[in-house]
């Protein structure tokens, strides 16, 4: 059976190291490399500068930090002296920030050289921040300081804080679709977990690999990727900072030869559909993996013709830390996000409370030890989401064979002429149409109240955006689906807004096309 890690203080993940290989290449990428020796050093600076500076056990420090050497570094020193990352997303705007900022009560911030500016003025009445710790770059403002400055003198061994498994030991804000997004508290505990998990179970690196995550490690899916996969085996993480641009993460491939890629199938569109993806050298990786949504076949095809291998898909979440449904590498099941991952259960329950039977749509309860105790502070949204052991998701699914086919939200079903239907199975289908790059599908309300569907679409290249062009679309989801499923309005765009995790950005979308 599966139990909870006895991992008192999760920074051992990286500690081991120490002994196992020191030398080997921890982190790789354009800001410099470290071996694990180095790496361990560098944390350990970084612990005992807080120390020095003051914090007590258990203290929240903000990270607003780009995929670059500083974020491993400073994260496990943070938990290693005791203290609690809060890892935001850096493209979060200042007045979230702000509001993050007087959530989690940090009085410290480590804030990349490039983004320091939104931390003043304005933007830190209320909050508690005395100190902006600049990485990467020259502090500029009053109340902050050069992380050369900050970690100056300190020494670069350190012992652990005593903590327990069950203690708190970082934080992630849910990305808030709806309401005020919620600090979700993860224990120490929890990341060794995720790797005996998917980890051991699916991912199955060794200390050769070479991990390149395009989602960042301020979202719960890169942060295993880059933080707990390839340290819990001594492997080698590519830290890359900067928009993942398709160009840009092409040449990094070439360049720096990872063997393992992880995306969004938003990547893997992008990818798969830039013309420069020929002209680069993918010879490097032996695996690819998705998560977070559910790739299109045509990518998945596309993907393997390029690369020999297609990407194996999984679906996590923030509240579970990682990833509990997945494919295997060697059995892929195209449309579904996979089945339960070792050392997790799953059950779907029908609207009536029943158990759904296979084949029956259901809505996903997960349980597992890696699950947030608590959103902090908020005690409605946590009666709401963790049911004693389990974690509800709000996801519905149908169970075949042991897989699970994600069918859209719990709460996405809107009636059109008096007929259910689910935006998301339209958008899907769209999707697989040659025409169509890349889609969204919004249920509006029109002037006299009803429902209807509007699709938001970025047609592949070289298809214009003509009348004719939405007969054919709209007969194309008749015959598929059923004319009512037919979006009744088309928008053509040049481009989806995504989030800052690379996933389409529906607030944005709902904000300028559902009117
Ligand atoms: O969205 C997902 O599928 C996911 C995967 C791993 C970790 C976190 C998340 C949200």
């Amino acid at each position: 059976g599966y139990v909870k890690a006895d991992h008192g203080n999760c920074s051992e993940l990286l500690w081991q190291n120490l002994t196992r290989n020191p030398d080997k290449l921890a982190v790789i990428g354009p800001l410099g490399n470290l071996t694990y020796a180095e790496l361990i050093a560098e944390a350990a600076r970084w612990g005992n500068a807080f120390i020095a500076a003051g914090l007590t056990r258990g203290e929240r420090i903000a990270f607003f930090l780009d995929d670059t050497p500083v974020f491993p570094a400073a994260f496990y020193g943070a938990v290693r002296a005791g203290f609690v990352p809060v890892l935001l997303n850096i493209q979060t705007k200042p007045d979230v920030v702000s509001y993050f900022l007087k959530d989690s009560g940090a009085r410290f911030a480590i804030v990349d050289a490039a983004l320091a500016t939104i931390f003043s003025g304005e933007m830190l009445d209320g909050t508690c921040l005395e100190t902006t710790i600049v990485a990467n770059g020259c502090a500029a403002g009053a109340g902050q300081i050069d992380a050369s400055a900050f970690l100056s003198g300190h020494a670069d061994e350190m012992d652990a804080a005593a903590t327990g498994p069950d203690d708190m030991a970082f934080w992630m804000y849910s990305s808030g679709s709806t309401g005020r997004p919620k600090g979700i508290v993860h224990l120490h505990h929890d990341m060794a977990y995720v790797q005996q998990s998917f980890g051991a179970h699916v991912l199955k690196l060794d200390e050769d690999d070479i991990c390149y995550s395009v989602p960042k490690a301020y979202f719960a899916y890169g942060f295993g990727n880059s933080l707990i996969f390839p340290v819990s085996v001594g492997a080698t993480a590519l830290w890359m900072p900067g928009q993942p641009r398709p160009e840009v993460v092409l040449g990094a491939i070439e360049k720096y030869r990872p063997t393992v890629l992880f995306g969004l199938p938003t990547l893997y569109t992008a990818l798969a559909r830039a013309d420069a993806v020929t002209h680069h050298d993918l010879s490097s990786l032996r695996k690819s993996m998705s998560a977070a949504e559910i790739l299109s076949e045509d990518i998945y095809k596309t993907w393997k013709s390029l690369v020999g291998h297609g990407p194996t898909e999984g679906l996590g979440s923030t509240e579970l830390l990682h990833i509990y449904l997945s494919n295997a590498l060697d059995d892929h099941r195209i449309g579904a996000a996979g089945a339960p991952v070792p050392g997790y259960e799953v059950r779907l329950e029908t609207p009536e409370g029943k158990p759904a039977r296979p084949g029956e749509e259901g809505v996903m309860f997960v349980r597992g030890h890696s699950s947030t105790p608590t959103y902090w502070n908020r005690p409605d949204k946590t009666a709401e989401t963790v049911r004693g052991d389990w974690i509800y998701t709000g996801d519905r699914f149908i169970e075949r064979d042991g897989y699970y086919y994600f069918q859209g939200r719990a709460d996405d079903l809107i009636k059109v002429s008096g007929q259910w239907i689910w935006p998301m199975e339209v958008e899907r289908w769209l999707n697989e149409h040659p025409d169509v790059h890349e889609c969204a599908v919004l249920a509006i309300q029109l002037e006299d109240k009803r429902m209807a569907l509007r699709a938001v679409v970025r047609l592949a290249a070289g298809v214009e955006a003509r009348d004719e062009q939405t007969l054919k679309l709209r007969d194309y989801v008749k015959s598929q689906l059923a004319p009512f499923k037919s979006p009744r309005l088309f928008d053509y765009v040049d481009d989806l807004p995504k989030t800052g995790t690379g996933k389409i950005d529906r607030q944005a979308l709902v904000a300028d096309h559902a009117k």
